[in-house]
């Protein structure tokens, strides 16, 4: 008798076993108890590493006991197919990216099958094939003829020299990562979903998700950030080009007596107007094009300004405000336009410091403490001081009284407003999902007639590494729709998109009437556990969330939320940063 367990061939012959008798493949049954048990699905990158094994290890577990609690368990597994990994290997490797993600999704199939997890093969699903991208393709057609999608400008990082848009990944230190040329912001048309929609929904049903860590619902409840404040009119002292003032937007009523000067966003209609006669403004505005459109970019940047010369009239007061240019003042964000009160807001008080702007304290401690404003700006609330009339009054009291005498003068108005954006699912990449739209020569746009769906991505490409092959071919966009030309949307779609729904999808991987057999979705969901990293705790758990709501109200499925029970594993890291291919620091479990 063998007295070692022969690894290699005990469980070579398990896993044949296994596979003979399909043990893992499951079907819905009404009159068993389901579970459904799922693990974050990986990119196809290259080769397995101790992070995705770790992950895995752990949906097994939970699986394994599951099914020897007699319940009926599903445990899926699949590719996370698209993305910019396999344009950068494509062009490394001289190859075309599908050859690059098929070789990597057998190999790593491989990998899986000798590791034993009990998946059921059967419903393997890859995000970059015609069968799972073309439904993604038709439920954004519907989301467009139910007014949930929009076209905006939007800035993007542009590289001059490749004349290329990057991934904010791509951009180290404010440049190009290939040619390593100052990245400029650009404004080009993109595609939207209004997630700002359900952000009420995405926030209220956190509550009902007694299954997940708190900490991943208090990261969302942030991210989408819902806040009471007040957006209000400055009136310009003498009109810009026909511009009479302009709309802030602040959670801080209370600290309105404090404006010392105002800011706007280098795009703002007024700070364009004024650059005309004023070469000085013209360049300034100029040079904060040149930055990163990051968030994480645009906090760390050094703030710079400039004064127009001009004065806004205080709404209260009466009195003339400054108006200035900044560069941290977006465009996108609220109305492009800020008030700025250094005492109580740090960033300001940094700025009024920089440019010797009066900082004028208008908040006390409520315990009657003292702040120095000449060591740092006091944020907290308290009680109102050198604010007139509002002496005296606490946070709430001065938030009712000031937009009180806003509203009263048809200068204000109390709004709810969120931090969450909408989603720009716009890439100007080539390996993605391509956008199912039609450009019509005379302008505009309509979305894809489902008889024409899907728009398929060409396969057999060769990669230049610049520009996108369905972008670099003036044939590929080509197309007729009742006899007349019309051009293809070139964009493809951000990857979160395939991720968005893949969970339900397993539940009916080769339906073919439609992005989901509701029978087999509503036997199977919600996932009752989900097990991933935490570096996927905002977007794409977010995004799955709204994907859920959105097929909900197209009649797909009928429950609320994906997953019941979250699992945020930490991520395995090596020598502090996160294990992946992208970092060259896997281990590999082979
Ligand atoms: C980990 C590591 C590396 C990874 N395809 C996406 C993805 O993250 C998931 C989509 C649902 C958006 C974990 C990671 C994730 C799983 C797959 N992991 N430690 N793919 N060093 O291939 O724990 O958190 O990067 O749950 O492995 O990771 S992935």
């Amino acid at each position: 008798m063998n007295t070692h367990y022969n690894a290699d061939q005990i469980e070579k012959a398990v896993q044949q076993y296994w596979q003979d008798q399909q043990s893992f493949a499951v079907q819905s049954d009404p009159s068993r108890e389901k579970y459904y048990c799922l693990s974050m699905f990986p990119y196809p990158s290259g080769k397995l590493h101790m992070g995705h094994v770790r992950n895995y290890t752990i949906g097994d577990v939970i699986s394994r006991y599951q099914r020897m609690l007699g319940k009926n368990v599903l445990q899926p597994m699949g590719w996370d197919a698209f993305g910019l990994p396999a344009e950068n290997a494509a062009v490394k490797n001289k190859t075309a990216p599908a050859k690059w993600t098929h070789e990597n999704i057998r190999y790593m199939r491989e990998q899986l099958q000798a590791l034993g997890f009990a998946y059921d093969w059967n419903r393997e699903l890859a995000t970059c094939t015609p069968e799972y991208y073309r439904w993604e393709q038709w439920f954004f057609t519907r989301l467009y003829e139910k007014g949930l999608v929009y076209k905006k400008t939007s800035a993007v990082n542009w590289c001059p020299v490749d004349e290329t848009v990057l991934a904010n990944e791509q951009v180290i230190d404010g440049c190009c990562w290939r040619c390593d040329t100052a990245v400029e912001r650009k404004e080009i048309p993109q595609w939207f979903i209004r997630i700002t929609e359900y952000a009420d929904q995405l926030l209220d049903d956190l509550d009902s998700l007694d299954g997940w860590p708190e900490q991943v619902k208090t990261m969302q409840r942030n991210w989408i950030g819902r806040s009471q404040g007040v957006e209000m009119h400055f009136t310009l002292e003498s009109a810009v080009a026909g511009i009479d003032g302009f709309d802030v937007y602040t959670t801080r009523p209370d600290t309105l007596m404090g404006v010392t000067y105002l800011s706007l966003a280098a795009e703002h209609p007024i700070s364009l107007a004024l650059a005309n006669d004023n070469p000085e403004l013209a360049d300034f505005i100029k040079t904060c094009k040149t930055s990163s459109v990051a968030e994480a970019d645009m906090a760390k940047m050094e703030k710079r300004g400039l004064a127009t010369g001009i004065n806004a009239i205080h709404p209260l007061t009466g009195k003339p405000v400054p108006v200035w240019v900044a560069n941290y003042v977006l465009m996108d964000y609220g109305s492009g336009a800020v008030m700025a009160v250094p005492a109580h807001d740090q960033r300001d008080w940094e700025f009024a410091h920089k440019y010797n702007l009066p900082i004028k304290q208008v908040i006390a401690p409520a315990d009657g403490g003292s702040v120095d404003l000449d060591k740092e700006a006091y944020v907290d609330k308290g009680v109102l001081v050198n604010s007139g009339e509002f002496d005296d009054l606490d946070f709430n009291g001065a938030f009712n009284a000031i937009s009180g005498v806003l509203e009263g003068k048809g200068a204000g108005k109390v709004t709810t407003n969120y931090r969450l954006r909408d989603w720009g699912v716009s890439r100007q990449r080539y390996w993605g999902a391509p956008i199912p739209m039609f450009n019509l020569p005379e302008g505009g746009e309509i979305p894809v007639p489902a008889d024409k769906l899907p728009v398929l991505l060409p396969e057999d490409v060769e990669m230049d590494g610049v520009q996108s092959p369905i972008k670099a071919d003036p044939q590929w966009r080509k197309e007729e729709l009742n006899g007349k030309a019309v051009e293809r949307e070139t964009d493809t779609f951000d990857t979160f998109m395939e991720s968005s729904w893949y969970y339900a999808r397993f539940t009916c991987p080769d339906f073919t009437d439609g992005m989901l057999d509701p029978e087999q979705a509503n036997y199977w969901l919600p996932v009752d556990q989900y097990v991933g990293g935490i570096e996927h705790a905002i977007l794409h758990l977010l995004y799955a969330r709204f994907f859920h709501k959105l097929m909900r109200d197209e009649g797909l499925l009928s429950s609320n939320e994906p997953f019941k029970q979250l699992l945020c594993q930490g991520m395995v890291l090596k020598d502090g940063a996160k294990m992946s291919k992208s970092k060259g620091n896997t281990v590999d479990p082979q």
